[in-house]
């Protein structure tokens, strides 16, 4: 068969553009090359709808090996009992939880998507928002912190059955012991998406939302530095609360529940080319110079929220205690939105994402600040040392926005720097 040159000559343009440019998004990491070689393989030719052992398909016994090691790997990372490795994505994981723990229409809490929540946390144009009633609780305006009194509140007047902590653009820690006070409470169950700050909790960072949270999601992508996707994990399982039935009869234990959420609930065949490399990256997750780059992440995003604050940006909430931050940018440029930020940025090879702030008085399409995280910069070899002048960079494209040759000049130098910072072998 031909080669498709089409589509190889395009990935070779984004693989240059990885290469040069200076990675701020978030959410976003490069893995490794084992971590690619697992996605490229020969495992992507098999179906195996089922789990381990109890597949649909003949031929599984290899991959059966493979999933079986993802997961003993995850629950040895995450300090969990219980994993299921297959949700394609976070959204994924998020949905197969729902649909375990909630019948449609029934209340859940989230963290307000224009305070720094998760699309898949209850915004009205998710599955969240339709098919069951969020109600969201949201940041202090005067701090930039989770208000844990209005959730109480809301909670109380609400009944929630499941109240959702975790977030997309938030830098500060969780406090799950404190929530899940607020569940127990009202009898509600309390799930944590740590999608974005996996790495530094499985490390030992940040507060673990186990023994707390009676249900883990998480993406395996970003801090986690692994493959696209997602997974599912419990600690402690416990009776399922809805006396969920499936045609063959009650399913007893929340962990069951959930396998028959993720299939035949919400997906079909395991991704096992994704589950390999969910795999060799928790592998690598689990080694101290992981536990090295995770600590090198939290202190690159330190230094970047200050120098963010001594060049006059607004960091909501002061600063951050993770990998990730949030810049109001009205405090510096007010007539600047954090798209024209966005856009303006890729033409000088840096990207971050426009994200609204909390009491934005923008759209989302248009935003006032914008979202700016460690994990992809460190993973290069960059130290705090060079992130200043990350920020300075960044603080001269948008001070001279409109000056073709200074963005010319700040991608120059941009593409200079990342020379010296190789993608492992890549
Ligand atoms: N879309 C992901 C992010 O960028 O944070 C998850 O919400």
């Amino acid at each position: 068969m031909e080669r498709d040159n089409q589509i190889f000559s395009l990935i070779k343009k984004e693989k240059e553009r990885q290469l040069h440019g200076v990675e701020l998004i978030a959410s976003e990491n490069f893995v490794s090359d084992q971590v690619l070689e697992a996605m490229g393989s020969c495992l992507t030719n098999k179906y195996a709808e089922g789990l381990p052992g109890k597949r649909y398909y003949g031929g599984c016994q290899v991959v059966d090996e493979v999933e079986n090691l993802a997961i003993e790997r995850a629950k040895q990372l995450f300090n969990a009992t219980w994993a299921n490795v297959q949700p394609h994505s976070g959204a994924q994981a998020n949905a197969a939880v729902m649909m375990a723990v909630l019948n449609p229409g029934d209340t859940f809490l989230g963290l307000d998507l224009s305070h720094g929540g998760h699309l898949t946390h209850g915004s009205p144009v998710n599955f969240s928002g339709m098919l069951y009633r969020p109600v969201a609780y949201t940041v202090k305006e005067e701090t930039g912190t989770v208000d844990y009194d209005l959730m109480e509140q809301l909670a109380l007047k609400e009944k929630p059955k499941l109240i959702v902590a975790g977030a997309s653009a938030y830098a500060r820690d969780w406090d799950f012991k404190r929530m899940r006070t607020i569940a127990d409470k009202v009898g509600a169950l309390l799930m944590a998406d740590i999608a974005h700050p996996a790495g530094l909790i499985a490390k030992g960072f940040l507060n673990h939302p186990f023994p707390h949270c009676h249900i883990v999601t998480t993406t395996t992508h970003k801090t986690l530095r692994g493959p696209r996707g997602g997974m599912i994990l419990v600690q402690q399982d416990f009776e399922n609360p809805l006396g969920f039935k499936t045609p063959k009869g009650q399913l007893k234990t929340m962990t069951q529940v959930l396998d028959s959420s993720v299939f035949p609930g919400i997906q079909g065949g395991p991704l096992e080319h994704v589950i390999a490399a969910k795999a060799v990256s928790f592998g690598e997750a689990l080694t101290d110079s992981y536990k090295e780059y995770i600590a090198q992440v939290i202190k690159n995003a330190k230094v970047m929220a200050k120098c963010f604050i001594d060049l006059g940006y607004k960091v909501i909430s002061g600063g951050t205690d993770n990998h990730s931050m949030l810049i109001d940018l009205r405090t510096k440029v007010p007539d600047i939105t954090g798209k024209q930020v966005e856009n303006v940025l890729v033409e000088a090879d840096i990207t971050l994402n426009k994200n609204m702030v909390p009491f934005d008085n923008r759209s989302p399409f248009q935003a006032s600040g914008v979202r700016v995280g460690t994990p992809a910069i460190t993973t290069r070899g960059v130290k705090e040392d060079v992130i200043e002048t990350v920020v300075e960079l960044i603080d001269e494209v948008i001070t001279h926005i409109e000056d073709q040759k200074v963005i010319t000049a700040v991608r120059q130098k941009v593409n200079k720097l990342m020379e010296g910072y190789p993608l492992f072998g890549y």
